[in-house]
């Protein structure tokens, strides 16, 4: 359904023209304000469309009907015209009912900050869970703003749900479709999720390492450069909506599995980081978060905060995290990494397209990976036949003898790990 609808309705021959528009809040600087339509001209290229021009407002307050107001919503259908503009996108959430009236008013549709996102990640949906997690999150953000163009939305959905009494209107019909539908997609990725974390169960003895960061920071990159991959690596936001798991050695010895994902952005909606909880699962489950920043973007601060703000929705603040600065080949100024270093001494500078710095990156995992793994040896007296087969779940087993009624079993696990066996034994 998602496909059929699309919001952005880009085609080979001619790219969807949009104006974009920002609001200058009190207390923001023109600046930063700048900068996120800088984003927003970002997003809507990797959506596809062409960037007509900007305009700003300053605005105190929402107006709850236009937003921007009435007065401006007019000026703007009258700037556009004849300029072939086919779509005005807003760097805010706007409600349903400014949305009706705005395009009532101008004519053309109207897509807000989310609404781009989500068509972006609708774009760029691959495995089934991805798109499964794009449609629940879109679904969900149109149903309150199904408007009388949607019409015939069951021949869209296929066939789900059977047409109402005669006097249910079309709208009425296509959002129990969509409601309907909205619950399918919910059983679904409770399927998907499932299954997934019985994977997950099997590889919980191996240590594991999650990329995350801003979207475009390089995350695949340096993943294929550690894991020898091929993700796809491109210049346009939100490249990656899944999540890939590699095993690496990273020294011969160490061997962990490091994962790719989603990229963050500012305002993230919120539906996604819910539907994609399944696909963010990797980042939950990690020993270790490796938080890749482009050091060479100028927002590079607001870039890792905003990262935090998703991972605080995450609810991950107890895993560890380093600070990777990626793309030094495109800083000049040493002074932007001295700062950046004196911030964040954990910190480690690299390249992931040049290979630079990987094998310090390395070396720094290999150390936490030691801090938290230790090789410990067992007597065991071969009637704990439990007590052995928990060890072998547990870890790796370097070395195993026998000697008589015990075995000897040399194994490298989890310190938590470690303690639990210890506490058996001295049970037993
Ligand atoms: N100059 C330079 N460019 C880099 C470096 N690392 C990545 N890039 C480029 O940055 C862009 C984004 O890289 P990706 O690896 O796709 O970024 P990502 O973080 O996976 O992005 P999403 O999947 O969209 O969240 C690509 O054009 C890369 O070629 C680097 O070290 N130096
Ligand atoms: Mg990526």
């Amino acid at each position: 359904m998602a496909r059929n609808n699309k919001l952005l309705l880009a085609t080979e021959t001619r790219k969807e023209k949009v104006i974009l528009v920002g609001t200058i809040r009190p207390g923001v600087m023109r600046e930063s304000v700048e900068d996120m339509l800088e984003e927003l001209a970002n997003l809507a290229t990797s959506a596809g469309a062409e960037v007509h021009s900007t305009v700003f407002q300053g605005l105190i307050k929402p107006d709850p009907a236009y937003f921007i107001g009435k007065g401006k919503a007019g000026e703007i259908a009258k700037l556009i015209e004849g300029t072939g503009v086919d779509t005005i996108i807003f760097d805010d959430e706007l409600s349903p009912a400014q949305t009706r009236n705005l395009e009532k008013m101008t004519n053309r549709k109207i897509v807000d900050r989310t609404g781009l996102i989500l068509e972006i990640f609708a774009q760029n949906a691959r495995t089934k869970e991805a798109k499964t997690q794009v449609e629940l999150a879109q679904l969900q953000y149109f149903l309150p703003r199904l408007t009388r163009q949607w019409t015939h939305l069951e021949r869209q959905i296929g066939g789900i749900g059977v047409r109402g009494g005669m006097g249910e209107t079309q709208l009425e019909v296509d959002r129990r479709l969509i409601r309907t539908r909205i619950k399918k997609l919910k059983i679904d990725l409770d399927l998907i999720e499932k299954q997934r974390s019985e994977r997950r169960a099997r590889r919980k003895n191996i240590f594991k390492a999650t990329l995350v960061g801003y979207t475009n920071a390089g995350k695949s990159t340096l993943f294929n450069a550690a894991a020898d991959a091929g993700v796809l690596v491109e210049d346009r936001l939100f490249a990656t909506l899944d999540s890939t798991v590699r095993r690496i050695e990273l020294n011969g010895y160490n061997t962990i599995l490091l994962a790719d994902t989603v990229g963050f952005i500012r305002k993230l909606p919120h539906s996604l980081v819910a539907s994609f909880r399944s696909t963010l699962g990797v980042v939950q489950e990690a020993d270790l978060l490796i938080h890749v920043v482009d050091i060479s973007n100028s927002e590079y601060d607001e870039q890792i905060e905003a990262v935090n703000r998703v991972l605080k929705e995450l609810d991950v603040h107890k895993i560890p995290i380093i600070h990777v600065f990626n793309k030094v080949d495109l800083v000049e100024d040493q002074s932007i990494l001295d700062a950046a270093g004196r911030f964040y001494p954990e910190g480690v500078f690299i390249s992931a397209e040049r290979s630079i710095g990987i094998a310090g990156l390395f070396e720094k995992i290999t150390e936490i990976v030691s801090e938290n793994f230790v090789t410990r040896e067992f007597n065991i007296l071969l009637t704990e036949s439990k007590i052995i087969s928990r060890i072998f779940e547990a870890g790796d087993v370097i070395e195993q003898d026998y000697d008589g009624k015990y075995t000897r079993m040399k194994v490298k696990l989890s310190k938590e790990e470690a303690f639990r066996i210890e506490n058996m034994l001295s049970r037993g």
